[in-house]
């Protein structure tokens, strides 16, 4: 049985090798990059089992991401390959410091044109968790209807719903689309997890009491996380909220990619039937050490690295 199972688009990544403008750029790594494979990733070198679903180009490109992913432990079966349409490409500029741009070469991808044909209910259900992000509505019509539908046969099966709002501003057609889309989302989820900047879009507020409560407002019993970046998140809930102190980074490399280790971190913690306070501490963490690394999955930590990490900080005299 898989603890997770989720569904989105992953790109290749061409991530430069020097701190450029991109047209002064000259190498460049191939990688890969797509928020729920990301998370999946994290979440397997954390030990669990997840199951990914996606559509890639039927090209080189497509062949390297499934292959790279499944070679993390990932769970492909739901993957489908296409002719009709190529495997997107990102590409990441370094300007100043940890200062990232993105550009996407991604309208019209393979996975644009997943529709609720991708989505295999009986596969679906087999996972505990549903895990998905706010950049997959955002990527056609088609990925909209998916992820509704996606969310209504995880409700019908009672299956706890984790939602990301990754907002991708880039990607929406229009803020007011993108407000009503996620917090329509986020009022059928379970565990909802904005940015703090996030909230400002979302809500109008980077307050995040104030991003709390309006999630709350709309379903009471979910649990509202806010991410902090490295100051850590504030929680929200029923009955107990408060703030959970964020671990520093010593280098800030690449800070893509963070929060889906910390949103790996935290389900893991889910997983594991740990406390909300425990899950977010390790949420926190894989969060810190992920944005030391370049790229976006390289550096999500093991659990066994993991676990020697936490001791240190709790017991940092030993
Ligand atoms: O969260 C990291 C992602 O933003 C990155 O991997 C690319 O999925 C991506 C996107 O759509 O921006």
């Amino acid at each position: 049985r898989l603890d997770v199972v989720t569904f989105g688009e992953t790109m290749v990544l061409m991530n430069p090798d020097q701190a450029l403008p991109l047209d002064y750029a000259t190498s460049f790594q191939k990688q890969i990059g797509g928020a729920e494979s990301n998370f999946s990733v994290a979440l397997s070198r954390l030990g669990h089992r997840c199951g990914w679903i996606s559509q890639l180009g039927d090209d080189p490109f497509g062949y390297y991401i499934q292959r790279t992913v499944r070679g993390e432990g990932v769970d492909t079966t739901g993957v489908s390959f296409t002719d009709a349409a190529p495997t997107g490409l990102f590409f990441k500029e370094r300007r100043y410091g940890d200062k990232m741009n993105v550009y996407y070469y991604r309208h019209h991808s393979a996975a644009s044109y997943m529709s609720k044909d991708n989505l295999d209910e009986d596969y679906l259900t087999s996972a505990r968790y549903l895990f998905f992000s706010g950049i997959t509505p955002a990527i056609s019509k088609s990925c909209k209807e998916l992820t509704f539908e996606a969310v209504r046969i995880a409700k019908k099966n009672q299956m706890p719903i984790i939602f990301d709002t990754n907002i991708r501003k880039k990607l929406w057609n229009s803020e007011e689309e993108m407000r009503d889309v996620l917090n329509k989302l986020a009022a059928d989820a379970d565990y909802i997890l904005p940015g703090q900047e996030e909230g400002k879009a979302l809500i109008g507020t980077d307050d995040p009491e104030k991003i709390a409560a309006f999630y709350l407002e709309q379903n009471p019993n979910a649990v509202v996380i806010v991410k902090l970046g490295e100051k850590g998140c504030y929680y929200a809930a029923k009955e107990e909220n408060g703030f959970v102190k964020g671990y520093k980074a010593e280098k800030v490399v690449d800070p893509v990619g963070a929060g889906d280790g910390f949103a790996a971190g935290f389900v893991s913690g889910l997983v594991k039937g740990i406390s909300l306070l425990e899950s977010l501490k390790i949420a926190n963490l894989v969060g810190a050490i992920t944005v030391q690394a370049g790229g976006d999955v390289e550096g999500y930590p093991r659990e066994k690295e993991l676990q020697g990490m936490l001791q240190a900080f709790e017991n940092p005299n030993q």
